[in-house]
């Protein structure tokens, strides 16, 4: 009884800690000071490195060499492995020699979607203080002592490893044993000696042992009321890693932070550790829901990154600096002379674990966005209903509820493909149930909306209500399926059911066993109309460490919650996606949507930034994150539209909606305390403006679905940043607030209150842009102040682009499928543009055996030719190309034809000569089909 009034109420204080507090409790969650291995890494000094390479240990193979290190203080070894790797990549691994017990390494096929495909390096020089390997165009300097790798390119020095000497293993060790009791004083002290002994003993002691962080939380730490015991001891990696030649790096979602990191002189290095960070502040390096320990540098002439490939706590120190000089002019031919070479030094360091750093060339950046994708996989092709527009919200309360938004959003003309249903339609948060009273037909309810061509989603938590009469618990407990207390017994901790357990989802068959409560006959009332979400899977725990699992958690294979933490949430959403695609028998495509997630997420679904504030401030910073996201190689993310806390006012809606409808993952969501906001309630100039942005989105929707499908191949960014396409433009290399789609539409949506226009940065020199709206033209490589009073979302498509869309915008975009496409073409300055079309049947897999369509097609001395992009694309469609829109046409035509399978027609075409646009109607030919369209 006692032990449950106690848990209540450390329940309820989490709950109204839930409720009342207005930003980020601080407090909950961990400084670098207040973590043991940051503080041990942190206060390393540079250019005292203690490890140097044993050459007589080398032992060399065609694509790899071995070879040990010596800690000279500790005398401890380690095992360096340095591979080449195919495409332009290399991967360095550090681990101990003769580890007293074996070290966490992620299972390859996991993050690692095989094991990376070795290449030749050739020794190319041995010289007596260092080895030069060649591997493609790139050199790999090993030096000796101290240990240090430097990748070059030509004569560059790229990337630098260790170069500031910070490498730190701590090999795991036998606990000392704790010192004996010093004897007691042979006289008692005479009476008012006594305090002052004390405090003379107490201050000496201070002066004479200031806290040495070397030494600070090695066996045992505490934060708060929370005690860590680490069994193990200390066992933290971490090593420097430089990029000479750049100014800028990017990456390490997820925080809520600028595209360019910062550097981390006056802060807390950045943290990768998946937190459920209530009201987060925005600006800052602290810890987020999600983790992608990937990093890229970027400069006019190179793109070149790394990926960290451990699962612990990590945090990253950036400093800007410049190079070595003297270092590099000995290693390579530099340009030299007096200018300074800019530098950025960054330091990673790890809880547990091995170093595993992965070291991508490029040298472009859509040459690293392929190499990262080689290794951890690229975003899976969305079905078409999760890139159109979702509404959700904390909760759609009942079938009526969801059967009125549904009919007002058709009765606005508001297209949606996907309505929400939030923890409150469970049986008391028992996943995989309905509440009885409020959904008693699920199966109708998503029959109704799936006759439309609508989906529903419902959330499912990791976290399972510990009551035996629930039968997913049930099952887990009997099959002895969950993660266990340090004490070995099951875990329990604080969830929204109350006490809760938590799957081990590191484990494989864990995996099976969660992926089978999807199938029909298990998930009662579940249809093939609905997919899945998973939420505070970082875990979020109301009652543990930094609202989370405790470290020494114990996870498949003995490992620990501190080795394994950033990966848990990625293992949810693998094993529900999983589950969605085995309840079609690997037909159909799954969809779900994770808050937390790691490096290789974007093979499983979607990913959105979590709790974000209806403010104008967070509506800004979603651009970057997403931005960085993308750069991580989690393309498919969105931030919740309006913000998921407070009530945005009509404006802020509004600009939310029109950035929203123009970034991959489009949801809007609300706290529960949150007044409606479904956009049909809207007051008529904003609904007007919301209905617009939305179907918008849904005209766009064939560009989309091929840009997904160029990222699916290629690994490539969905939404860029400017220096993806422009990667020689300086003045591109920190800006966020605007953005690239593919590299045909250019984005800046307003994000400040009151706004009624902004100065837009058109890219490329020999470029010119057009409005979408207007087809106003606009000269790149300038900055022009464009009017967006309300009404308007900036967004331009570049000249020399086409555009595919479909101009009939329904209810839903399933029931478009068949649709014609409209054509927007916008010419470049010779007159010139081509483009590309991906269709399928936009939902299974049969793309992957050959029925889909990829269309290329070209515009050039007036004559359009669309042909066959990809031979392996057999399929078929009833789709049909119903307009072509020509804009920055110079004049209008005498005539235009189309000519198919040898047979010319001509077509009805219009010219305005104030927004030089020649359309061309109907030329009605199946969009599979070759064809010449010749305008004269
Ligand atoms: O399930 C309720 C919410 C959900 O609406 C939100 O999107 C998640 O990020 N969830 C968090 C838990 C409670 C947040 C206060």
């Amino acid at each position: 009884m006692a032990a449950t009034t106690i848990r209540l109420s450390s329940y309820l204080c989490c709950l109204l800690l839930i409720v009342q507090v207005h930003s980020v409790n601080r407090d909950n969650f961990k400084t670098c000071d207040q973590s043991g291995f940051c503080k041990r890494h942190r206060s390393l000094q540079p250019g005292n490195s203690p490890y140097v390479v044993l050459m007589d240990s080398l032992k060399i193979t065609p694509t790899q060499i071995s070879v040990q290190l010596l800690n000279t203080k500790t005398n401890v070894r380690l095992i360096l492995d340095l591979y080449g790797l195919q495409g332009n990549t290399a991967r360095v691994k550090i681990n101990e020699l003769e580890p007293l017990k074996t070290r966490y390494e992620i299972p390859v096929g996991d993050v690692l979607v095989g094991e990376p495909k070795q290449q030749d390096i050739k020794v190319l020089d041995k010289a007596s203080s260092s080895i030069t390997l060649g591997l493609e165009n790139s050199k790999i300097v090993l030096t000796y002592s101290p240990f240090r790798i430097d990748f070059i390119s030509g004569e560059e020095p790229l990337v630098s490893i260790n170069s500031q000497g910070l490498l730190k293993f701590e090999h795991f060790r036998k606990k000392p044993e704790a010192p004996p009791e010093e004897a007691a004083p042979a006289d008692p002290p005479a009476e008012g000696e006594d305090k002052k002994e004390d405090e003379e003993v107490k201050k000496e002691e201070e002066e004479k042992k200031p806290e040495d962080p070397e030494e600070s939380g090695l066996w045992e730490e505490t934060f708060k009321s929370f005690h860590d015991p680490k069994p193990n001891g200390p066992a933290s990696v971490g090593i420097d890693i430089s990029f000479p030649g750049f100014e800028n790096v990017y990456g390490i979602p997820e925080h809520a932070e600028s595209m360019a990191l910062k550097t981390t002189k006056d802060t807390d290095p950045y943290r990768l550790f998946n937190l459920d960070v209530f009201e987060y502040e925005l600006y800052n390096p602290m810890a987020l829901y999600g983790s992608v320990p990937v990093m890229w540098a970027h400069n006019e002439k190179s793109t070149v990154g790394i990926y960290w490939n451990n699962a612990a706590e990590t945090w990253i120190d950036i400093s800007s600096t410049t190079a070595d000089k003297n270092f590099f002019s000995k290693i390579a031919d530099l340009v030299k002379g007096n200018t300074e070479m800019a530098q950025m030094d960054t330091h990673w360091f790890s809880e547990s674990g091995v170093i595993d750093v992965f070291v991508m060339l490029g040298p472009r950046p859509k040459d690293v966005f392929k190499q990262y994708a080689t290794l951890t996989g690229s975003t899976e092709l969305p079905p078409l209903f999760a890139i159109s527009y979702h509404q959700c919200r904390w909760n759609y309360n009942d079938q009526e509820d969801v059967k009125n938004v549904d009919a007002n959003m058709d009765l606005f003309d508001i297209p949606f493909d996907v309505i929400w249903l939030d923890i409150e339609h469970t049986d008391g948060k028992r996943y995989f149930t309905w509440d009885a009273h409020k959904f008693p037909g699920s199966k109708d309810m998503l029959d109704a909306e799936g006759a439309k061509g609508r989906k529903m989603v419902t959330i499912v938590d990791p976290h399972l209500k510990r009551d035996d009469n629930y039968k997913v618990y049930a099952d887990a407990k009997n099959r002895d399926l969950m993660v266990k207390g340090g004490n070995g017994g099951e875990y329990e901790g604080w969830c929204w059911p109350g006490s809760s357990s938590w799957p081990d989802f590191t484990n494989p068959e864990v995996r099976n066993w969660w992926a089978s409560k999807f199938q029909y006959s298990e998930y009662d009332g579940s249809t093939p109309d609905l997919y899945i979400w998973n939420d505070m899977n970082e875990p979020s725990v109301f009652n543990g460490p930094e609202i989370t699992f405790h470290k020494d958690v114990l996870h498949h294979g003995g490992f620990e919650n501190r080795d394994v933490h950033n990966l848990y949430g990625f293992y949810v959403q693998k094993a529900t996606a999983e589950g969605i695609l085995m309840r079609s028998n690997n037909e159909q495509r799954p969809f779900v949507l994770t808050r937390a997630f790691f490096a290789g997420s974007q093979r499983f679904g979607a990913v959105w930034t979590g709790d974000n504030m209806g403010e104008w401030s967070h509506l800004k910073v979603s651009v970057p994150m997403l931005l960085t996201l993308n750069l991580a190689g989690i393309t498919f993310s969105g931030a919740d539209v309006g913000g998921f806390f407070k009530n945005p006012d009509n404006e802020l809606q509004t600009r939310w909606y029109q950035a929203a409808a123009f970034q991959p993952f489009f949801r809007a969501h609300a706290h529960i305390d949150t007044k409606r906001r479904e956009p049909y309630l809207l007051p008529e100039e904003n609904r007007n403006i919301v209905r617009d942005a939305i179907r918008q989105r849904y005209t766009y929707l064939p560009f989309w679905y091929t840009l997904f499908y160029h990222g699916y191949r290629s690994g490539e960014t969905v939404m860029s940043p400017l220096w993806v396409e422009f990667p020689e433009d300086k003045s591109t290399f920190k800006m966020d607030d605007e953005y690239l789609l593919g590299s045909s539409l250019l984005v800046k949506p307003i994000t400040d209150q009151g706004a009624t226009g902004t100065t837009v940065y058109f890219p490329g020199k020999n470029d010119v842009w057009y409005d979408i709206q207007t087809y106003q033209s606009y000269a790149g490589a300038q900055n022009t102040y464009i009017n967006a009073p309300l009404g308007k979302i900036p967004v331009f498509q570049r000249g020399g682009s086409i555009v595919p869309r479909k101009m009939r915008v329904r209810r839903s975009s399933s029931l478009m499928s068949a649709d014609p496409f409209t054509l927007v073409i916008c010419l470049n300055k010779q007159g010139e543009a081509e483009g590309d079309l991906y269709a399928d049947d936009y939902k299974s897999f049969a793309y992957r055996s050959g029925n889909y369509i990829h269309r290329e097609f070209s515009l050039k001395n007036n004559i359009l030719t669309s042909s066959n992009a990809d031979p392996n694309g057999q399929g078929s469609t009833k789709e049909w190309l119903e307009k072509l829109v020509i804009v920055g046409f110079p004049k209008a035509a005498s005539s235009v034809h189309i000519t198919v399978d040898g047979n010319s027609q001509s077509l009805y075409h219009s010219y305005d000569s104030t927004s030089r646009v020649l359309t061309v109607r109907k030329p009605g030919v199946n969009i599979a089909k070759d064809f010449t369209i010749t305008i004269q």
